[in-house]
Formats: C-alpha cells, structure tokens, sequence
C-alpha cells in the first residue's frame, strides 16, 4: 500500500507543477506551507477531529501553498464529520470530496480511494477550487472493473500479436518476450486507474503453447507486470489453459475430479501467489473454439470451474469462467440447433453449484459483441451464481477502431435494462451484486493507444460507466473531451465539444444503420470480420445466419415455432419478444422470420427500412467527414490527420455495406426502392 500513497503524492505533484504550485508530503511535520488542496487518509485524522487539530501525520498529502494551517485542519475535519453524518463507509475504494473555507480536502479510508479522488479533482479541473463544493462520497458501483487483454505473447500465425487488436502490437507482449517497455506499462496503469479499472487480465483467452507457460517457467514475466500495474491499484490476472496439467505438468489427464489434478492445481497457485500476494486469479474460456475444457471428461463446467476456484480460495482469488462455450461444428442444414441457446442451455442448469470465488463471465449477448444483440438470458437465469457482465471495447464486429462508433450509448442501454421487467432489477444490479464488469481491451502499442484516436473515449467510458452506470453517455463524453484536447489555447473548447458530440453520440447507430439490420447480426467477412458479406457465414459450421430467402429474412427464435429460444427469458420479455407483435423493432430479425412487406413499428415494412437505413448511415457518415474537416486547426494537426484517413475508410467501407446490403436484399426479394434509388 506504500506504492500506492507514493503513487497518489507523484500525482498530486504532476498536479501541482501543472497549476504551479507545490506539493508537499506531511506538510506540518515538515514545516512547509500549508495548501489549499489535502489529500488525507482518514486514519491520519484523530478520531474526534476538531477544528483546531491539524492534519497529522502520516499520510497527508497537499498541493498549492495558500491557504493557512488552520484553514487546513478545519477543511479536513469538516469533511470527516460530514462524511460520518452521511452514514456511508467509503469502503477501500471510495472517498469524499468537498471544498471548504478555501481547502479542497479529498478524503479516503485506503490509499486506492486518494487514487481515484486525485483523479475525480482532475476531471472536475477548476471546478474543484471554486467558491464551494458540496460534500459529495464517490463509492464504485463494480467492485469488479476489468479489462481482457486478447494479446499472445508469440505472434500467432492467423491472429497476430493480439487476437482482434486494431491498435498495432502488444504494449505487454513482442514476439515472444515481454516487450519491456516499462514507460509505456506504467503509462498505461496510470490511463486505467484514471478510467476507475482495477484488474486487468494480461494475455488472450485463446491459451496457446508459449502463453500456457505464464503460469509456471514464464511467472516471472507476469511478476514485472503485477509489479509495473500494483502501483495504480490494478491486480493482474492471467488466463490459463484447462489442460496446464496435462501439458505443463506432465499428468495423464487434467479432469477436474482427478485428485492429482486438484494437487497440480494447488501447488502451481500456491506458487503464483508467493511471488504475486495480490495475484487476481484464473480466467478461462473452456470447451469453446477448441479450447479444452471438462466436457473432454464427461464432467460439467462446474466441477471446471470449482476445481480452479478451490486452489485460489486460500489466497482470496477469483475465477472467471467464460460462458461462451457453444457448438462451433453446426450443421448449418439442421434448423433446430440455435447458437443463441448455447450459453443459457450449458450453464443455467448448473446454477448453485459454483464455488463463491467463481464468477461466471457472460457475453452481454448471447451470440458475441454484435452492433445490435438482446441481453444474455443467462443474467437472468442464474441467481444463485456470481455473474461478470462482458463487452467489448476492442472493435472486433463495430468498424475495428477504422470506423467511428462510441459505444457508450449502447452499453448504457444494455447496463440499464431490466430483465424482470421495469419495476425490476437491472443487468448492471446483476453484475454490482456478482462479478462486476469485464471488457476486452482495444489498447496496443499505437501512438495514439486505440488505433483511431476517437477510440479512446470507449476505454474511458468502459471504466465510466463500471465505477458508475448511471452516468450518461453524453455526459461522459464531456469527460473524455475535456480530459483528452484541453487545455490547448488553439481550442475553441465550446465549438470542439460539440463537433465531437455531433460526430460521436449517434455513431453507434450510423454504424447500425449501414451494416447488418434490425438486430439480424453478422453478414461480415468471415475470418477477419470486416466490411460486409452478407452471406459470408450462411453455410458455415459458426452458426451464424439470417436465412434471407426471396420472401422473407430473420431468424424465427420463438417457442410456437422456432427454436425456442425466447423461453430462455423470463417475463415480460419471453411475451414481449415472442410475439411479432412487440417484438422492439431493432431486434426483429434476431426474433422473427418476417416477410419483406412486413410493416415495422416505425411505420416502415422490412425492405424499404433496410433501404433507407443504409443509405442514410452512409450520408451521416459523410457529414462526420465534413464536421471533423472543420477541426483542422482545433486539434493537434497528427491526431486532426490520422481521424481523417479512418474517416475517409469509413466513408469508403459504409459504402460497400449500403450497396452489398441493398442490392442484396434488392436481388432476393425483387421489390424497388420507393425512393428510386440505384440498387445496383
Ligand atoms: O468474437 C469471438 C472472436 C474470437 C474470440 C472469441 C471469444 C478470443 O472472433 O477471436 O476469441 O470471440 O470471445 O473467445
């Protein structure tokens, strides 16, 4: 916890150059002048603080020298005894933020809450140090805030350095061998404990030969890690093969039940936490992909998982346990297997049996990070288990960091619907009371960390919206835009913002617009998953399709005559989805077979929607085009030119996506265009 409090002074220093002050550890013990900014940890503070006691040492921190000693011990004081009449514990992470009689005072109970109280005074910026500021206690809503990193320590032949990565290399991994760069590893702890991240899983879910060996020969290139992240509050976590047993321990079997198994796993964790106390724990993507998992043992994914958690138990870790296991090898002529199924049908049964120090990670939808998805029916289904809520930062299925889509607007929908019902509770209770949230990763060695520099404010608003999914969208862009082009004297702050807002807040649903429609999914190019092939997965073992035919398009997930699959939910949803009827518009086609002609909600039938849309998401993203050529001298001219040659791919692929789609579509079903538009 040292590094910690060392952290947060180097912090409070940086700040303090930036507004030209000074900083100052225990400033009464060493006689320095007093400030107008502490941060102090409540243990620091004597029990009945009264006005007149000073800010004692040890850990106090202060920055700006104007205020008066006095003034000091009162602004502290004031905030302790408020704090306590609020009746909320600030708990390891929390800390209260106030402004009085002159002294900004940050509060904590532990050091990683003046982390992140440092950083709350950094986003509010002046208005931090104005006349006042009420009393206000920040508590994260996750205790779980996690990122995945998709990266392979060897180059992988098909999936590169890192698995769906748009940002260049690995900033952990280079052809091998950790890539060393310990600037970068602790510039990058410093961005996420900045965002609110507090765990980060540092190699892909896909364990490959080299990646196996981090738990055991490669530990130590994990230690470095744990060490570069610890400082900034961020445990580290490793994915690890189901099979280590087998192919690190020289056993005859890695089945769960399997005593010497159990010992192999005991052993090899208890040697991960001598060198790392505050190791996270294990994740893994078993049984999925090719991935080898207990089924190979005719044993569950309980006893799986179980068999992990039992070895992390004693050191208080974690296991996160995939649920994205489904059937890869489909049949794509048998029509009653159904990819969506998978995950609910595998694991709501097996619910109660997992180990407390499980956490059941579920994609928040039950296909995989597409535009437009309903949520999991397995966040419903399985109260008696701890949950993790997974999305996506990395672009994998939304334009791969060449195409502008803030995704935020989409998360927050997700976070914020109640699979009960209204009245009831909602995915971000599910995962706040479970596991929390995790996401992979869009960060690589790119100068501008994400690829497309506008990709940044999806890693910020991730880490936004785990510490509060309340918060708005919009609302966290101001954030992110604030944070990131401020201050710049070129910067006309009120005209950036709101190009920005225009270009950012709806991209998600220009993106939606011009690919694959009404929540059908998918019509990417196999392999990569970039730019458009509507029936590039139509017959193909990924279970995958949209059974476009010349009358009709969508996937018929009903209990009266589908799959079945809308039985997964509970009610109102399994009524609502069911029928044709209130089935929400922008997921009928994931729901229903539905003729051409069918007319939607929104006043439209199926085609001409699916015409309109397409060529309206291309005209939103020329006037993205146009909006950011007005930024030319507003932002740093190599940030300004690399947004402009994305853009102008975007432009170029949402294109192809309008005209694939509509001529497509315009093929299959023969009906024109009302509008008379070329369908090619
Ligand atoms: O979306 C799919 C990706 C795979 C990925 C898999 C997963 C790491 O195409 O690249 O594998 O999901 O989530 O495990």
């Amino acid at each position: 916890e040292g590094t910690l409090v060392d952290t947060v002074q180097a912090e409070v220093e940086r700040a303090a150059d930036r507004y030209g002050g000074t900083a100052r550890r225990n400033p009464t013990e060493a006689g320095l002048p007093p400030a107008d900014l502490v941060l102090a940890l409540t243990d620091a503070l004597p029990p009945d603080s009264s006005p007149a006691t000073e800010p004692g040492p040890p850990e106090t921190l202060t920055a700006t020298a104007t205020a008066t000693t006095t003034a000091v011990a009162t602004a502290t004081a004031q905030l302790a005894t408020a704090t306590a009449q609020l009746g909320e514990s600030l708990g390891v992470e929390g800390f209260a933020l106030a402004r009085h009689a002159g002294v900004t005072v940050v509060l904590a109970d532990a050091p990683a809450g003046l982390l992140y109280g440092l950083f709350e005074l950094v986003r509010l910026g002046e208005a931090a140090f104005g006349p006042t500021h009420p009393v206000r206690v920040h508590r994260p809503v996750m205790a779980r805030r996690m990122l995945d990193h998709w990266d392979n320590v060897d180059v992988h032949p098909v999936m590169g350095q890192v698995e769906r990565g748009y940002a260049g290399g690995s900033i952990f991994w280079h052809d091998g061998r950790p890539r060393g760069d310990v600037a970068r590893v602790t510039a990058y702890a410093r961005l996420l404990a900045a965002c609110g991240i507090n765990a980060v899983s540092v190699n892909n879910v896909n364990v490959h030969a080299t990646e196996a060996r981090l738990l055991t020969e490669r530990l130590d290139d994990v230690v470095d890690l744990a060490d570069l992240l610890r400082p900034y509050a961020i445990r580290v976590h490793l994915a690890v093969t189901f099979a280590a047993p087998m192919v690190l321990g020289g056993l005859p079997t890695a089945d769960p039940l399997d005593q010497a198994v159990r010992d192999w796993w005991a052993e090899t964790t208890a040697r991960v936490y001598a060198r790392i106390p505050d190791f996270g724990g294990y994740l893994v993507k078993a049984d999925s992909e090719g991935q080898p998992g207990p089924f190979s043992y005719g044993r569950d994914h309980a006893d799986g998982a179980n068999l992990l958690a039992e070895a992390l138990a004693p050191y208080g870790g974690v296991v996160h346990w995939r649920a994205f296991v489904y059937n890869h090898r489909q049949d794509w002529r048998d029509r009653s297997t159904d990819r969506a199924r998978a995950a609910y049908d595998h694991f709501a049964p097996l619910d109660g049996r997992f180990r407390d120090n499980v956490i059941v990670q579920v994609k928040h939808g039950p296909i995989d990070f597409q535009t437009r998805e309903p949520v999991s029916p397995v966040i419903a289904a399985m109260p008696g288990t701890r949950l993790a809520v997974e999305f996506q930062v990395t672009q994998e299925y939304t334009g791969q960091q060449k195409h502008v889509c803030y995704l935020a607007p989409w998360w927050s929908e997700i976070l914020r619907f109640a699979p009960w019902g209204d009245d009831g509770r909602t995915v971000a209770d599910v995962a706040a009371d479970g596991g929390g949230l995790v996401a992979v990763s869009n960060v690589g060695d790119d100068e501008f960390w994400t690829g497309h520099p506008l990709a940044q404010a999806n890693l910020y608003a991730f880490g936004r919206l785990c510490w509060n999914p309340r918060l708005r969208p919009q609302e966290v862009l101001d954030e992110w835009i604030d944070l990131t082009f401020a201050p710049d004297a070129r910067v006309d702050p009120e005209l950036l913002r709101r190009t920005l807002h225009e270009i950012m807040d709806d991209s998600w649903r220009t993106y939606e617009r011009y690919t694959a429609p009404l929540g059908v999914g998918f019509m990417v190019r196999p392999g990569h998953h970039y730019g458009p092939d509507v029936d590039g997965y139509e017959y193909t073992p990924w279970g995958t399709y949209h059974f476009a035919d010349r009358d009709g398009v969508g996937v018929d997930r009903t209990r009266a005559t589908g799959t079945g699959f809308t039985g997964q939910y509970p009610p109102p949803w399994s009524e609502q989805y069911e029928s044709i009827d209130t089935c929400p518009d922008e997921l009928l086609l994931f729901f229903h077979h539905v003729p051409y002609g069918h007319l939607l909600h929104c006043g439209s039938t199926v085609i001409q929607h699916i015409y309109d849309t397409h060529f309206e998401g291309v005209r939103e993203v020329e006037a993205m085009c146009r909006r950011w050529e007005w930024l030319a001298r507003l932002v740093d001219p190599a940030v300004h030119a690399r947004v402009t040659e994305r853009l102008a791919e975007q432009v170029r692929c949402a294109r192809e996506w309008c005209d694939q789609v509509n001529a497509y579509f315009h093929r299959k079903s023969g009906i024109p265009d009302a509008h008379g538009r070329a369908l090619h």
